[in-house]
């Protein structure tokens, strides 16, 4: 009787799985990859902008190419020095990198695989000799209709960008309204105030707050009045920092006591998270500029020590390093005011991106974010996020096929209340924003 049920559970109905009938060992791994594939993700951080933004929304082939994963790789396989390099322009140096890492190199690493996959999703030859074909191709897009079919591809529904209050050609936008676009959320991104405020300290100055380079008591409830304004002209759904594998906490610097008595507080003040990306060592290599960053190990105990010494206060963090992941995974087990997120930079690639979410899942169950894709070219959501969900989909089908055999039946709506969590709720719950 009870293995007829069984059976009956594992049958389809007209072809279709129902959504609560237990899946067979088989139909495990197919249902993981529809319910990934027809799931809609919120990326929580990118560098896209929306178009009130204009041209500091970036896009199209030339973007894509000068992408500063790619010019790193550019400088492995090419005679051209990064000052001879910096001399052309952009085109130019679309031109040099398509010669150099398409033509006369198979495209095999995952940042020169991910423009194959874009020029495939347009239908655009992928071993020409030149790209002007992808050129006319993007030239004749509208930049609203494109970012729609993007997302669409890409599967994502919502992406947040990276705002800087303190950057001249954003904060003229953020001056002359709010940028309004549903599907772009706002996040206040404070590197300049938290580990730039010897060099950044007169622009709050300059816009009438009275701080110094001390930052002293009375520069931090002006600190407080500045994120105040731009909480509210923003609507940011986080606030956010970048910090070095040096970064601790507390330390007595000044990045310790504006985050300790100025952000923190203020995020408290406002219901957002904090979010920290920790272990980048930046300018190891300053001549290849923004390709120039490396990484380096930190110590998590400054995490440790901020969830503790601010329950009310909630984290996201991601670490660069892939010697801090395991560590972070344990911080993340003794306090629920921290979420990890993401497989950060350097660590985006299948090999690692897979290692770690083993872990993850391992460890906090589908209480993470596995994923975000920080594009900084609109149409790299397409490839990241497709190579999310291709290195995932087994990662997840193994981890329900054990519990499977463990004597747990799982369902394909298991499978999606699962999913959404991963790549939506815990986000929206963190947040307390429900994206459209
Ligand atoms: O991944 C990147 O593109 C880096 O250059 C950084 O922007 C990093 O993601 C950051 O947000 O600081
Ligand atoms: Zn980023």
């Amino acid at each position: 009787m009870q293995a007829e049920a069984t059976a009956m559970n594992h049958s389809k109905r007209g072809g279709k799985i129902l959504s609560a009938e237990l899946l067979s060992g088989e139909q495990i791994q197919s249902a993981v990859q529809e319910v990934l594939a027809e799931t809609l993700f919120i990326d929580i951080h990118t560098h896209l902008f929306s178009p009130a933004f204009g041209k500091l929304g970036l896009w199209g082939i030339d973007e894509l190419l000068t992408y500063h994963y790619l010019e790193a790789e550019f400088f492995r396989s090419s005679n051209t020095t990064p000052d001879e390099y910096w001399k052309l322009s952009k085109r130019e140096r679309a031109d040099a990198i398509w010669q150099a890492l398409f033509v006369e190199t198979s495209p095999i690493s995952e940042a020169t695989r991910g423009i194959i996959a874009v020029l495939q999703a347009f239908d655009l030859p992928t071993d020409a000799s030149a790209l002007e074909e992808a050129r006319k191709f993007f030239r004749t897009q509208s930049i609203e209709e494109h970012i729609r079919r993007v997302f669409q591809i890409a599967g994502v529904s919502n992406v947040v960008m990276t705002n800087d209050p303190l950057d001249l050609e954003e904060r003229a936008v953020w001056l002359n309204g709010a940028q309004g676009h549903t599907n772009f959320h706002a996040a206040l991104r404070l590197d300049r105030i938290l580990w730039g405020w010897p060099a950044h300290w007169k622009q709050l100055a300059s816009q009438g707050y009275a701080v110094d380079d001390k930052a002293p008591r009375k520069s931090i409830a002006e600190i407080r009045r500045f994120l105040a304004d731009w909480t509210k002209r923003m609507r940011p759904v986080y606030m956010a920092v970048s910090l070095t594998d040096e970064f601790f906490y507390p330390d007595g610097s000044i990045t310790s006591r504006i985050l300790g008595e100025a952000v923190l507080p203020s995020c408290r003040e406002f219901g957002l998270p904090m979010s920290l990306m920790i272990g980048v060592r930046r300018q190891v290599n300053p001549a290849i500029r923004l390709a120039g960053d490396a990484v380096g190990r930190a110590d998590l105990r400054a995490v440790e020590n901020l969830c503790r010494s601010f329950p009310e206060n909630k984290f996201l963090v991601s670490a660069l390093s892939r010697e801090n992941q395991h560590e972070l995974c344990v911080h993340a087990r003794k306090f629920n005011n921290l979420m990890p997120f993401g497989c950060w930079w350097f660590l985006n690639n299948p090999s690692i991106v897979e290692e770690i979410t083993r872990e993850r899942i391992e460890m906090l169950g589908t209480s993470f974010i596995p994923q975000h894709s920080d594009a900084r070219v609109l149409e790299q959501l397409i490839y990241k996020w497709r190579n999310t969900r291709r290195t995932l989909a087994p990662i997840l089908a193994n981890a329900y096929s054990l519990l499977r055999n463990d004597g747990r039946g799982i369902s394909r709506q298991d499978i999606q209340r699962d999913v959404n969590r991963l790549f939506r709720s815990n986000f929206e719950n963190w947040t307390g924003v429900l994206a459209r």
